[in-house]
């Protein structure tokens, strides 16, 4: 694996090291998808299984999940696709109840980089929230992300506030435990396993 430092570099959480490799691998001509999935999102799975088997604790992915976004960072411009602006509006957050925002957040930046104007609401944000900022915004597309199995219910919950707001605003549902299943119990317009992916399933609602 090339990018092994920078999987090293989360591993251990070290922040300015990640930074410092990520720019290195770029600039060495490393394609930013191995990057972003071999480097970084597989450091953070790595990390998972350490705290399933309690060998990390929370103040530790925390610090992992710092060290995953100074990656991020440097990584942003070269996500986008660098397309015209404005191909719609997308309201996007973590569900109440849920503070996981990296997956959210590379969701968003592909998103703009797609041309979408994107709305980000951040961790934690009610129903009411999504409904009132998508009647305001004119919004086409809500986006949830959802970590927890706990927290799934809150998509449901959103998707309800949005269909009694007669709301025509489609959404679209994704993260870690959320299937296409679920999508369909729930009454959500799409689900995508990933962010590129989400990227498609918003331009194919759009057409
Ligand atoms: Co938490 N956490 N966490 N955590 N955390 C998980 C999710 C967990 C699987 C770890 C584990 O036990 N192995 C577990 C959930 C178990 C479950 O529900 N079944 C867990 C737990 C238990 C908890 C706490 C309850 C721990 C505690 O307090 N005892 C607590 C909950 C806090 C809360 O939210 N209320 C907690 C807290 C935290 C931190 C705050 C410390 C930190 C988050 C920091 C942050 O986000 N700013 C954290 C972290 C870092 C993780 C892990 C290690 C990594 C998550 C991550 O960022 N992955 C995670 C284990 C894991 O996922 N392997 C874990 C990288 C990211 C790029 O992937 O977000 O999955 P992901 O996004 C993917 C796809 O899911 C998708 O696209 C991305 C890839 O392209 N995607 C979408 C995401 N959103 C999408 C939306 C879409 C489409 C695709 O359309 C709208």
């Amino acid at each position: 694996m090339t990018v092994k430092t920078i999987f090293d570099a989360v591993i251990v959480f070290d922040e300015a090291r990640v930074q410092a490799q990520t720019q290195i691998e770029l600039d060495a001509g490393t394609d930013v998808n191995t990057i972003l999935n071999d480097g970084l999102i597989s450091a953070m799975d790595e990390v998972g299984e350490l705290f399933s088997a309690g060998d990390i604790f929370v103040p530790e992915m925390l610090m992992a999940a710092e060290a995953m976004k100074a990656g991020l960072k440097i990584l942003k411009p070269h996500l986008a696709e660098g397309q015209s602006r404005s191909k719609g509006t997308v309201i996007i957050g973590t569900v109440k109840g849920d503070l996981h925002d990296i997956g959210k957040n590379l969701v968003s930046m592909m998103m703009e980089g797609a041309g979408f104007e994107v709305i980000d609401l951040g961790v934690d944000v009610a129903g009411e929230t999504f409904v009132e900022t998508a009647a305001e915004k004119n919004a086409q597309v809500i986006a949830l992300s959802a970590l927890l199995t706990t927290t799934m219910p809150s998509m449901e919950n959103t998707i309800k506030a949005v269909k009694e707001a007669g709301l025509e605003t489609r959404i679209i549902i994704g993260g870690a435990p959320v299937t296409q299943v679920f999508a369909d119990q729930i009454g959500a317009d799409g689900f995508s396993a990933d962010a590129p992916g989400a990227v498609k399933l918003v331009k194919q609602l759009l057409t």
